[in-house]
């Protein structure tokens, strides 16, 4: 840290009062983070446990204290609830302190690493008056990792939770995550894969609980519930039953024991989160049964112990004839789970991926969202970058998510927002939340593309307070992950700013999506999905693009909206350009609001996108100097990898819609 700065913050920090009503381990870790960070940062450790009598000082409380009259009142104190806290700067002239206090410990958690952050970003403390509590209640990370070690969608290295088999033994980089997702304000985990293959299906079993219990003990102390995928056929390939039906008593019984034997190990564990009927994977309709009998009997087993079902609702036909038009997609979500709304008991949540097809660059959000007035629900969002470039190409998520959270579903006239559908606050449902596929791995800097560090922060913190700017996201974790030197704070930020559009720029246009390498999906393939059974289809022939996701004409899909966003998409006119091959299909003369025709726009967005991610290259080497050498050269290794690959996206593209259209690029530009 600067040393003007570290100086002004010394004499703040000199020592650390803590004040509890009982001891409690949160509390301690609270005062530890303090302690930890403040030393690191200054170069000088606090003291710790003293009183306040001695000037200045950072007081950390949990519930009411005596010090705090005066300065948190006891009303003020109640209204945080569970998880909020206040950081005031209070006390006589002189002998100034800056009050961090929780209404629970867990709480004042949160408001140490608050603290932290603003000493990491530079913060005045001398008139601090913060009140902060979080929109979402389940904020929550899912883990596709395996036990083998691998990571489904990873592209950070293996798994830190297991190697061959098995939970790891050396658990110190777990410690360090679980501390990480405290200090952004996350408080929920699933730490196996929706695919729950055949080892992890036993992670529920007597033989595993003790492992997993170990890790959960990690966790618990940052204030993190634990939570397991769990295989839908477990009865039959644990239990020894030859059914899953959830009717069936037995299998009931089964689901019963292994709740009791789960908290038996966990006292406080989260819950089960389910991927069924889905991409292969076992469920409720092998047995002609629906998704509200399956996760209801999930439900009935947690419900003693005050455990939650989450249910996913990425649920569609993955065996689909290409030759089929009528069926669709994007319908599939609402198509399944919106006849089911109210009949889900009151501890399952719906989990909703953010659009209706798959994390791809562009879709609309999921008209569930809006959709469910009976249900709680939350948003599913993916941190990992599988189809934004896999962490080797730069694309800061925050716009994208922001788009999304803000999304005007019109449920309840103006205003109903995706993120007020997801909280529960739109239709005043008890439960609610968001929750994302993590990004990391056992990579040293834990994101494989360092910059792709943004996005898992950024997410902690938009589901914190969604109301957050993505300027103000990425400018924290600049400052706080490379200092404050204007230069390198003010390019890092605009780079992070630019890279969705940059990315959407040179893949696929106008949201139609899925122009990528089937399997793995990194780079581009126009027709690699064309003619495949996942339903992801573009149409392009000779004459025009785009899916007829119409009322009127195509797939009807846009009826599933609420009136106003349906008619908007429905009509031509005023559906918005990004989306447009998303909800019509076009001839490439068709002129776009922005005045070009598609068939243009192609060409000069993909034309724009490389040259863009050229200069991301040049920006980023005149910060050589200006940052350590290793975070440099890893991040200029990736963006020039990024840079050969947006001209392999520009010119594939490019050269395919030119065989296609036989017209001619306006500026007659070099195309294949
Ligand atoms: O996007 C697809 C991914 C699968 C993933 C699936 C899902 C975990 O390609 O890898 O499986 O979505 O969300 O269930």
């Amino acid at each position: 840290m600067d040393p003007e700065i570290a100086e002004k913050y010394a004499s703040w920090c000199r020592s650390i009062v803590v004040e509890a009503s009982a001891p409690s381990p949160l509390l301690a870790k609270a005062c530890e983070e303090l302690v930890g960070g403040i030393g690191s940062m200054l170069g000088r450790m606090p003291l710790a446990g003293g009183t306040a009598d001695h000037g200045r000082c950072v007081l950390l409380c949990a519930g009411n204290s005596s010090k705090l009259h005066g300065v948190v009142e006891a009303a003020e104190l109640e209204a945080l609830g569970e998880e909020g806290y206040v950081l005031r700067t209070a006390g006589e002239p002189g002998r100034p302190f800056v009050a961090i206090a929780g209404h629970t410990d867990r709480g004042a958690l949160y408001g140490a690493f608050h603290f932290l952050r603003l000493l990491q970003t530079g913060q005045n403390l001398n008139e601090l008056n913060i009140i902060e509590k979080p929109a979402a209640k389940l904020r929550m990370i899912n883990h596709w990792d395996n036990m083998d070690g691998s990571v489904e969608r990873g592209y950070a290295g293996r798994s830190i939770f297991y190697r061959d088999g098995k939970i790891v033994t050396d658990r110190k980089r777990i410690h360090d995550y679980a501390r990480m997702m405290a200090a952004v304000g996350l408080n929920a985990i699933a730490i196996n894969n929706v695919n729950v293959h055949e080892t992890e299906t036993n992670l529920i079993t007597s033989e595993l609980l003790p492992s997993v219990a170990a890790v959960a003990d990690i966790f618990r102390a940052y204030g993190v519930r634990l939570y397991l995928s769990v295989n839908f056929a477990s009865p039959i390939q644990y239990g020894g039953l030859t059914t899953a039906d959830p009717l069936d008593p037995e299998v009931r019984r089964f689901w019963a024991e292994r709740a009791a034997d789960v908290y038996r190990h966990i006292p406080d564990f989260g819950g089960f989160l389910v991927k069924a009927d889905s991409e292969f994977r076992p469920g409720p309709f092998t047995y002609g049964r629906d998704h509200a009998d399956g996760a209801n009997m999930l439900a009935e087993a947690l419900r003693p112990y005050g455990g939650i079902v989450v249910w996913r609702c990425f649920v569609y036909d993955c065996l689909q004839d290409w030759r089929d038009r009528k069926t669709d997609r994007a319908r599939a979500a609402f198509d399944h789970f919106r006849p089911l709304d109210g009949k889900f008991a009151d501890n399952v949540i719906l989990q909703i991926k953010n659009g209706p097809m798959d994390f791809q660059v562009r879709e609309p959000a999921s008209p569930l969202f809006g959709g469910l007035r009976h249900t709680n629900q939350v948003l599913e969002l993916q941190i990992t970058q599988e189809y934004t470039g896999q962490q080797k190409h730069l694309c800061f998520l925050i716009p994208q998510w922001k788009e999304i959270l803000d999304f005007d579903t019109y449920a309840r006239g103006e205003g109903s927002t995706v993120s007020k559908a997801a909280t529960g606050e739109l239709f005043g449902r008890p439960l609610g939340g968001i929750a994302a596929v993590s990004n990391i791995g056992d990579d040293a800097n834990w994101t494989g593309h360092l910059l792709a560090q943004a996005n898992y922060y950024g997410y902690g913190r938009l589901v914190w307070r969604p109301e957050l700017t993505a300027e103000q996201i990425a400018d924290e974790w600049t400052r706080i992950t490379f200092g404050h030197d204007p230069a390198v704070v003010s390019t890092i930020r605009r780079m992070l700013l630019d890279s969705w559009t940059i990315y959407e720029n040179y893949t696929s246009p106008l949201g139609v999506g899925w122009m990528v390498n089937p399997g793995h999906h990194y780079g581009p393939n126009v027709d690699g999905y064309e003619y495949s059974k996942w339903g992801t289809y573009h149409y392009a022939d000779c004459h025009g693009i785009g899916v007829d996701r119409t009322v009127k004409s195509g797939t009807g899909y846009t009826g599933q909206y609420h009136d106003k966003v349906a008619s908007r998409f429905e009509s031509i006119e005023s559906c918005p350009d990004e989306l447009l091959l998303f909800f019509h299909h076009v001839p490439y003369t068709h002129v776009l609001k922005s005045g070009k025709t598609v068939i243009q726009h192609i060409y000069d967005t993909h034309f724009e996108g490389a040259e863009q991610v050229d200069k991301l290259v040049d920006v980023w080497r005149g910060l050589e100097g200006r940052i350590d050498g290793d975070r440099y050269a890893s991040v200029l290794s990736r963006l020039q990898e990024q840079s050969k690959h947006a001209k392999e996206w520009r010119d594939v593209i490019n050269s395919y819609f030119l065989r296609k259209s036989g017209i001619a690029d306006e500026q007659g530009r070099t195309i294949y």
